[in-house]
């Protein structure tokens, strides 16, 4: 299994990590007050240890709520991700690369005062870290696909990566959210033309299933976006 998750710094690299590291393993470099960083190279026990705190340390500690945000590489969900701790209060980067395995980020509201935990995944897209989405899925209280709206040319392929993930999953009645991002620019379609394209009503029929559009680059129509991450 993949779990290679890079930092501020290996954010340097865009698809591979650097030389000498293997991207099969994992080290614990940087723990910030809201984000978990991991990269470089490790054993098989600290992967351990990793699926342990999040399978068995975590609902100990119950965040209310576990937000998962996936999609094809490039569909924008780093840049989505930082739009959302921004409207929520979090400090928030500015310089976006690819995700290498994934960031996480554990919160509360800052903005709304609430007393909620949230917990935000943002997993790399790319082709080897597909296989991370259903690790983190079943436990998930929100999913969030984010769908680049103008690669028409891959609207199969999330189909049918979603398609294989949502097999393999524990339903436990997650909500889910299909993001046509990018609405920004002039090829964009719509979200209800994904949800038909993709069949995702009948994919998804099991789950509380929603559309919206949305451009996280030009920050339109995010709040609709975290009225969703907010939703019990
Ligand atoms: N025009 C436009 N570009 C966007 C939008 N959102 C993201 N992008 C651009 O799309 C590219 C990819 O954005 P990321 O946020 O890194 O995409 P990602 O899905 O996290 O990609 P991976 O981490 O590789 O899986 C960047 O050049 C972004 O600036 C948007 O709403 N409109
Ligand atoms: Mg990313």
């Amino acid at each position: 299994m993949l779990l290679f998750v890079r930092t501020a710094e290996a954010g340097k690299y865009k698809q591979s990590p650097p030389d000498g590291i293997e991207p099969s393993t994992l080290r614990l470099t940087a723990a910030r007050s809201n984000q978990l960083s991991y990269g470089g190279t490790s054993t098989f026990l600290s992967i351990i240890v990793q699926i342990a705190q999040y399978n068995l340390i975590s609902p100990l500690q119950i965040p209310e709520s576990r937000i998962l945000v996936i999609g094809l590489d490039d569909a924008g969900k780093t840049t989505l991700t930082q739009r959302i701790l921004q409207h929520m209060g979090q400090p928030s980067k500015t310089t976006i690369m690819s995700t290498v395995g994934l960031e996480t980020y554990e919160f509360k509201d800052k903005i709304a005062k609430d007393k909620s935990t949230y917990k935000l995944f943002d997993l790399g897209g790319s082709g080897r870290f597909r296989s991370l989405w259903e690790v983190y899925a079943s436990d998930a209280t929100h999913i969030i696909i984010v769908i680049d709206s103008t690669d028409k040319g891959r609207i199969f392929v999330i189909r049918d990566e979603i398609q294989t993930m949502i097999t393999k999953i524990k339903r436990a009645n997650q909500k889910i959210l299909v993001l046509a991002n990018k609405s920004d620019l002039p090829n964009a379609v719509t979200h209800d033309k994904i949800v038909n394209a993709c069949k995702f009503d009948g994919v998804l029929r099991e789950f509380q299933i929603r559309g919206l559009n949305c451009s996280a680059l030009q920050d339109t129509d995010i709040e609709a976006v975290v009225d969703f991450v907010k939703s019990k």
